[in-house]
């Protein structure tokens, strides 16, 4: 449902509505958001009960706690966004291993070098380094696989490409009972992680010698990640289970990647959960149990697209290839969006898949331009450009359709204390009496 706007301002579909085209949305005055300093920043909430399962066949709400409160604050989405890590790990991908005992390795010039140890077990991987013109230190972006990005874009905006294998990290191909690869070595080969969450830990652990080599070359707080088709569910995967990654940027991912794990099941052409779950042990071994009954689902990606919220994330799809499930991928876009809206980052996502050319992994020449924009916002910090938001309408679907909860106006503030028996005025405490 995206018209072509030639006025010269950025074409932005409102998120929640569904036709035609929005003008520049009202929280477009944000600040792109950092990253975080840390891989998890909620990794001291405490989640113990993941609650029991009860199907919903419309995405479940990703401001209601396990608990069955909803979140009032901004402040409370810390370890909401815990829990929703917790049920995506259980249930979807697998846990993720946090940093290991032991972690190692070089940035050079050319070339990135990772040994990790843990228990006694140790691995090594690598990747490959290319820097822009110019002096440095830069930002970069993690590239994985051969292809489908444009690499020629994101040098000529100014970021070094990190080109990584993750195959070398968590091997396709393999039984899930015989899983290969870095991660693989370290915590087991009948280890039920699947492909994707093994593939976002390597991504961290670049990450971590990237911090730990000084940033003379690669700067440590500004790095991206993209990759297509496979390499876009691995993106996308990434970006979620990693707060340091300031711009995640998953192209024509399909199944199991940003499309709606409910919606893939329905829709027309769309690769089957089945199919996505035995073709490669791309997701953990525990979504065997859901891929007849996604509704069964505690979480679904429109939530992995909040765990990324407020940071950068342009989201690019195909329309012309069914397979790929692009609408949706749509559904979750615009739910995510109403996560990022709630905190304040709605103009910090990016969704575009009103394209010409329908061969999967094309370079294009539509996404050029927010390509650079979304690099220079998240990573160089240089420019504040608009999110943009267009839908094809071969492929849009309809978030109405799929929720039946409402974006909550959070408060900046910690959430007032739940009402007490007998509310006292004054609610500072007593000061200490010295004896
Ligand atoms: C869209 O990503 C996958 C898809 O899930 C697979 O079914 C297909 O075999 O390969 C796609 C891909 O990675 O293409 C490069």
């Amino acid at each position: 449902a995206v018209a072509a706007l030639s006025l010269g301002l950025a074409v932005v579909e409102i998120p929640g509505g569904n036709a035609g085209v929005g003008a520049l949305a009202p929280w477009t005055a944000q600040a792109a958001a950092a990253a975080a300093g840390v891989e998890d920043e909620g990794a001291d909430c405490a989640v113990s009960d993941l609650g029991s399962l009860t199907a919903n066949s419309r995405l479940p709400d990703p401001f209601k706690k396990i608990n069955g409160q909803r979140i009032t604050s901004k402040s409370e989405w810390r370890c909401r966004r815990e829990e929703i890590k917790k049920l995506a790990e259980r249930y979807v991908y697998g846990d993720k291993h946090g940093k290991p005992a032991g972690v190692t390795g070089t940035v050079s010039r050319t070339g990135i070098t990772v040994n990790v140890s843990d228990s006694g077990r140790s691995a090594s991987f690598s990747a490959s380094v290319d820097l822009p013109s110019g002096t440095g230190p830069f930002p970069a972006v993690i590239v994985y696989g051969g292809f489908g990005a444009d690499t020629a874009t994101i040098k000529a905006s100014g970021a070094a490409v990190i080109s990584y294998d993750p195959f070398t990290v968590g091997k396709e191909g393999t039984a899930r009972n015989n899983k290969q690869g870095a991660y693989y070595s370290i915590y087991g080969s009948s280890s039920s992680t699947g492909l994707l969450a093994a593939w976002a830990w390597g991504v961290s652990r670049i990450i971590d010698v990237i911090e730990q080599s000084g940033g003379g070359i690669l700067k440590a707080d500004a790095t991206g990640v993209t990759g297509c088709s496979r390499f876009g569910k691995g993106a996308f995967t990434a970006g979620v289970f990693d707060q340091r990654i300031a711009l995640t940027m998953p192209i024509e991912s399909g199944s199991a990647g940003v499309p709606i794990l409910r919606g893939v099941a329905q829709e027309s052409g769309a690769q089957p959960l089945s199919s996505a779950y035995s073709e490669q042990p791309w997701l953990g071994d525990a979504f065997g149990s859901f891929t007849g009954n996604p509704a069964q689902l505690p979480v679904d990606t429109h939530e992995m697209v909040g765990m990324i919220a407020p940071r950068g994330l342009f989201i690019m799809e195909n329309p012309h290839v069914d397979w790929l499930g692009a609408q949706s991928g749509s559904v979750a876009a615009l739910a995510g969006a109403e996560i990022y809206k709630a905190l304040g980052a709605g103009d910090n996502i990016s969704y575009w898949s009103d394209v010409q050319d329908g061969t999967h992994c094309a370079t294009r020449s539509e996404w050029r331009t927010p390509l650079q924009q979304n690099i220079q916002k998240f990573l160089l910090k240089t420019g504040n450009a608009s999110a943009v938001f267009r839908v094809s309408s071969r492929k849009s679907g309809n978030l109405s359709q799929w929720r039946d909860w409402t974006t909550p106006v959070l408060t900046d503030s910690s959430p007032s204390p739940s009402p007490s028996p007998s509310p006292s005025p004054s609610s500072s405490p007593r000061p200490p009496v010295s004896p």
